[in-house]
């Protein structure tokens, strides 16, 4: 391509500070460099996660920024040793990538990566740098990704290539919500046919947890949030009931207790709010029941529990990106959408031109919608 090797001078979404808009910059992306792929962001949706940095929720985030994880796109060029990925390929970039030779990746009940660490928490892609600059600034990659610009630079194993027939306005989301939601309910949390689930936040993640435990044949999922807007699209996707802990005056768990016979199988949690997380842990049967923490909670948050609510056969885990090891999965599960195995296209409710990312934000912050696509 005629940008082979050269400086790309694009928009892009900068964060300069939490609780400061977004603006629209012309920056600068340098090509990619040894094991490294420049893309083209042609659409990108909008996640709970980015706002959590919005808003000061994770502290360990070096500014200014750009943000975004949940895109698709077209490689642009590639640098020197990367093999199976060409320029003209349908991609999803990888926040949770995965390098096939750390501890984690070679462990198969593991899907996160060693190498996130390095992208993740100092702002930089593998040789510790970035690839953007503003204003001669230099401006940190977020979560491996960064997909609110037009040109971003990711690492090889954090870019999986996808069906060339795949809609990127469409398949974005399987680069986070929908396959964090699906696969908390079918690899994490191993939903059993017949089995009764909770899933704590109907957002574009908990929707997402609805189609897993369907899909898994749970026979009753109970959708629960404290918006009742929610409700109608969460039956849509498969709840048999929705409920408002804000009806009731007293702990919601005994509300739970009371309608499942003691306690539901499984509960997710996918909020990010610790007396959500806890009450969702209490709302377990007391001798086999399975918690999932899904939400990501303000960093240095604690949550609490009575280790006797353990003793009798209770289990709380986690999952980041559903438990899919990313390169393998995801373009499994593009094919797998493609084939109608399931349906996402309900999770997008909004679709906005990338200039209008701030009224994508408070979309998402006044509760009105599910996933705003921004198209680049
Ligand atoms: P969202 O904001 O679209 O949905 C959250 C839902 O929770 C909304 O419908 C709210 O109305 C509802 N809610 C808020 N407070 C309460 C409450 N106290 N009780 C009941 N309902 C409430 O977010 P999302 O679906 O994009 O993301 C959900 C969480 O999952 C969020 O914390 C995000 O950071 C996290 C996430 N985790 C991963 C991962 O890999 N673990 C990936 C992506 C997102
Ligand atoms: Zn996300
Ligand atoms: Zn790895």
């Amino acid at each position: 391509m005629a940008t082979t090797g050269k400086i790309i001078k694009c928009k892009a979404a900068v964060c300069w500070g939490p609780n400061k808009p977004l603006t629209i910059e012309d920056i600068e992306v340098a090509p990619p460099k040894d094991h490294e792929v420049r893309i083209k962001i042609v659409a990108t949706g909008i996640c709970r996660s980015d706002e959590h940095v919005l808003s000061g929720n994770l502290s360990n985030i070096r500014f200014p920024i750009i943000l975004g994880h949940e895109g698709a796109g077209i490689v642009e060029s590639v640098g020197s040793s990367v093999t199976g990925i060409k320029p003209g390929d349908k991609v999803i970039p990888l926040f949770v990538p995965q390098c096939g030779k750390c501890r984690c990746c070679l462990n198969p009940d593991s899907n996160v990566c060693a190498e996130a660490a390095i992208g993740q928490n100092d702002g930089t892609i593998l040789a510790n740098s970035t690839r953007f600059t503003c204003k001669g600034i230099s401006v940190n990659n977020f979560a491996c990704t960064s997909t609110f610009t037009e040109y971003t630079v990711v690492d090889d194993f954090s870019v999986a290539k996808i069906h060339d027939d795949a809609p990127l306005d469409k398949v974005c989301l399987i680069g986070c919500g929908f396959t964090t939601g699906y696969g908390s309910a079918i690899n994490a949390a191993k939903v059993k046919p017949g089995s009764i689930c909770a899933v704590f936040g109907l957002g574009g993640v908990g929707l997402s947890v609805i189609i897993g435990c369907k899909v898994a044949g749970a026979s009753r999922i109970i959708g629960i949030d404290t918006n009742p807007n929610k409700f109608a699209r969460a039956k849509e996707f498969g709840a048999t009931e929705c409920i408002n802990p804000k009806d009731y005056d007293r702990p919601f768990h005994e509300v739970l207790a009371e309608m499942t016979g003691g306690g539901v199988d499984y509960a997710f949690e996918v909020i990010g709010n610790i007396e959500v997380m806890e009450s969702a842990v209490s709302s377990t049967y007391y001798g086999c029941g399975t918690t999932i923490i899904v939400g990501v909670a303000p960093t240095s948050s604690k949550m609490s529990f009575e280790p006797l609510q353990l003793l009798s056969g209770r289990t709380i885990k986690g999952a980041t990106f559903g438990g899919f090891k990313s390169k393998d999965h995801v373009p499994k599960l593009v094919c797998d959408y493609m084939n109608k195995k399931f349906n996402l296209d309900m999770l997008i409710t909004h679709k906005l031109p990338f200039e209008k990312i701030n009224e994508g934000f408070q979309l998402l912050c006044s509760g009105k919608s599910v996933r705003t696509i921004l198209t680049l």
